[in-house]
């Protein structure tokens, strides 16, 4: 793969409904998208960061900022082997979001050059995968019975409640009695601390698939010890940022499930590595989300189709957030999502949407590269 340039754009795109989450209330989904391109095409990555750093310290300036200033500079306009992208960013610290969604781009126009899916590189194993949906923090509980209601019709196999303090024993007995027999589970994005132990023990009493990232991400030992005084699995999301990290959670005890975010772990093939830590240690995992258009949601769709992701992600349809997609819409049939077929991440964007959302672009030509290449 002989690199040309990058584009960076950011993009804003109206939500269906705001998500709201412990950290905060989204209304428009702001993300920077990256097009590789190289001589034999290009592809397309989607970086998860939003538009201020409340789920990560990431957030959609810094990302165009880093990308356009430092990590594309670095790669030149070498020849360049997508599985060694991420040894050459290495020096530079952090970034994961960003750096995930070059890698993604630049592995994209890789496979489409060569006619390989992404699914099929990554080693999957699934046409369809299921599909949960998660369902943010409602001003009422009627509301959200409302809200779990339409999804439960939409077919979703999975929901996942947003939890925060004031927000968690109440709606979830509420769902679990409406509901009955579901799988159920929540996620409190850090919400609580050590103190809030005993109080979080009270959730063994719904029959939760798992809690999902009670505590701050920083804090393994405290994730073990709520591991060892409560009967639901605990799952991690924002404490794993890389396959080392997976190893010592799950070697303290920390976690017994992962939620795996390509973007929040630096990518797909460090994806494939937890996968593969998980799997090895009989942990499942499952594919969280971010948000995605139809770009991220179709590389999502790969990952989630490997033999680990024994629980349904967090890859819902395209309309569970949009009203269009950047992308042909992703639709749930029975449940269950199809993974893409062609080569790479299986899409692209359509060229009228993906114009009408962006507010501001950046091409970066390679050192190397033809003159005037774009
Ligand atoms: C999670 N995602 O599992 C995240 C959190 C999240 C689907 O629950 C803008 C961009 C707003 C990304 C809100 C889901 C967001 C976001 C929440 C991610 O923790
Ligand atoms: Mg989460």
């Amino acid at each position: 793969m002989k690199l040309e340039g990058v584009e960076i754009r950011t993009i804003r795109m109206p939500l269906v409904s705001p998500f709201r989450t412990s950290f905060g209330t989204e209304t428009v989904r702001e993300a920077v998208l990256v097009r590789a391109v190289g001589a034999d095409g290009e592809g397309w990555g989607e970086c998860g960061a939003s538009a201020l750093p409340l789920y990560s310290s990431e957030y959609t300036p810094a990302a165009a900022a880093v990308l356009s200033e430092v990590l594309v500079p670095a790669l030149g306009g070498e020849d360049l082997d997508p599985h060694r992208v991420a040894g050459i960013l290495s020096p530079f610290k952090g970034h994961r979001q960003a750096k995930a969604a070059l890698e993604t781009a630049i592995l994209d126009a890789d496979l489409r050059a060569r006619d390989v899916p992404l699914s099929y590189h990554l080693g999957a194993v699934k046409d369809r995968v299921a599909c949960g949906v998660s369902v943010g923090i409602t001003p009422t509980i009627p509301a959200l019975l409302d809200a779990v209601d339409g999804y439960l019709a939409d077919g979703y196999v999975r929901i996942k409640l947003k939890i925060e303090h004031g927000w968690d024993l109440e709606p979830v007995r509420a769902v679990r009695e409406r509901f009955g027999d579901i799988l159920l589970q929540v996620d409190a994005n850090a919400a609580y601390g050590r103190a809030d132990i005993e109080h979080l023990a009270k959730l063994d009493a719904f029959d939760l698939s798992l809690l999902e990232q009670p505590l701050s991400a920083d804090d393994l030992g405290g994730h073990a010890m709520l591991a060892r005084r409560i009967g639901t699995p605990i799952c991690l999301d924002e404490s794993i940022l890389s396959a080392e990290h997976a190893a010592h959670a799950i070697e303290l005890g920390a976690c017994c499930i992962v939620n795996i975010k390509p973007g929040r772990v630096g990518g797909y093939l460090e994806s494939r590595r937890i996968h593969d830590l998980c799997v090895a240690h009989g942990v499942p995992v499952w594919c969280g989300g971010m948000l995605e258009t139809g770009i991220g949601r179709a590389a999502n769709l790969a990952l989630a189709a490997l033999p680990g992701f024994t629980l349904p992600g967090d890859t819902s349809a395209s309309e569970r957030y949009y009203e269009t997609d950047l992308t042909p819409p992703f639709r749930l049939e029975d449940g269950h999502m199809t993974v893409p077929t062609g080569p790479g991440i299986g899409v692209t964007p359509d060229a009228a949407v993906l114009d009408e959302v962006t507010v501001s672009r950046a091409w970066i030509p390679l050192a190397g590269a033809a003159a005037g290449a774009c």
